[in-house]
């Protein structure tokens, strides 16, 4: 039997360099709010969703829950801030050994899809032309329960017609490898070594995988 049948990748921080305008972005709102916030706290943020984001940065700043007007404004002056940094993304910003792996995965008919938990994902695959790698791009807007979840992923290989045991998954973030690993995935945890345990294996860049 032919392992793996199917690759599913996370975006910000697998496939692209925005996980960084997202922590700018972020930092932006803690400095606003008076939080201490540095890459260090934004590794917490890493793969959750644009709400829990926020209300992770109320937490590390043990501040009171806000009134739903101010919450909605912090969420949306922050993506607007973030999409304002990404406004220029191109290929160029692909993470190392993205292109390569993408190419070789379909030149072996292998199928893959994109788990992320952006709303942002379409207009980021856009930007980078990278729509027909994909067999689906599952976002942050298709989901009811975001990662840690396993939803993301667990749509992502019923679109592709595979099994979880049958697909990787490839995250940057803690958030993502428990979602993997939750919803019976191999994992593989790329370029943040802090995560390295929770996964199947580690990486530092996609470079290091071969099919
Ligand atoms: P948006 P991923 C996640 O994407 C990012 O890791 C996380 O930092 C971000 O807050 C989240 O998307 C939501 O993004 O505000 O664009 O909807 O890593 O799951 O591809
Ligand atoms: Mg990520």
């Amino acid at each position: 039997m032919s392992f793996p049948k199917g690759l599913i990748f996370d975006l910000d921080g697998v496939i692209v360099t925005t996980e960084h305008n997202h922590y700018v972005a972020w930092k932006r709102t803690a400095d606003q709010l008076g939080v201490p916030f540095s890459e260090k706290e934004n590794e917490q943020l890493k793969g959750l969703s644009r709400i829990d984001s926020l209300k992770k940065i109320l937490e590390l700043g043990n501040l009171p829950e806000m009134d739903e007007t101010t919450f909605n404004k912090l969420l949306t002056e922050k993506n607007n801030f973030y999409k304002d940094s990404i406004q220029n993304l191109s290929r160029k910003d692909c993470l190392p050994g993205v292109i390569e792996l993408l190419d070789s995965a379909k030149e072996k008919n292998i199928p893959m899809a994109i788990g992320s938990s952006s709303k942002n994902a379409p207009f980021i695959i856009d930007k980078l032309e990278l729509k027909h790698f994909f067999e689906i791009i599952v976002d942050g807007t298709m989901v009811e329960q975001p990662k840690p979840h396993p939803e993301v992923f667990l749509n992502a290989a019923k679109f592709m017609n595979l099994k979880p045991e049958d697909c990787i998954v490839f995250e940057d973030a803690e958030s993502g490898v428990k979602a993997a690993k939750s919803g019976g995935f191999l994992a593989i945890a790329v370029g943040n070594e802090n995560i390295a345990s929770l996964a199947d294996k580690y990486i530092s860049s996609l470079t290091e995988f071969n099919l």
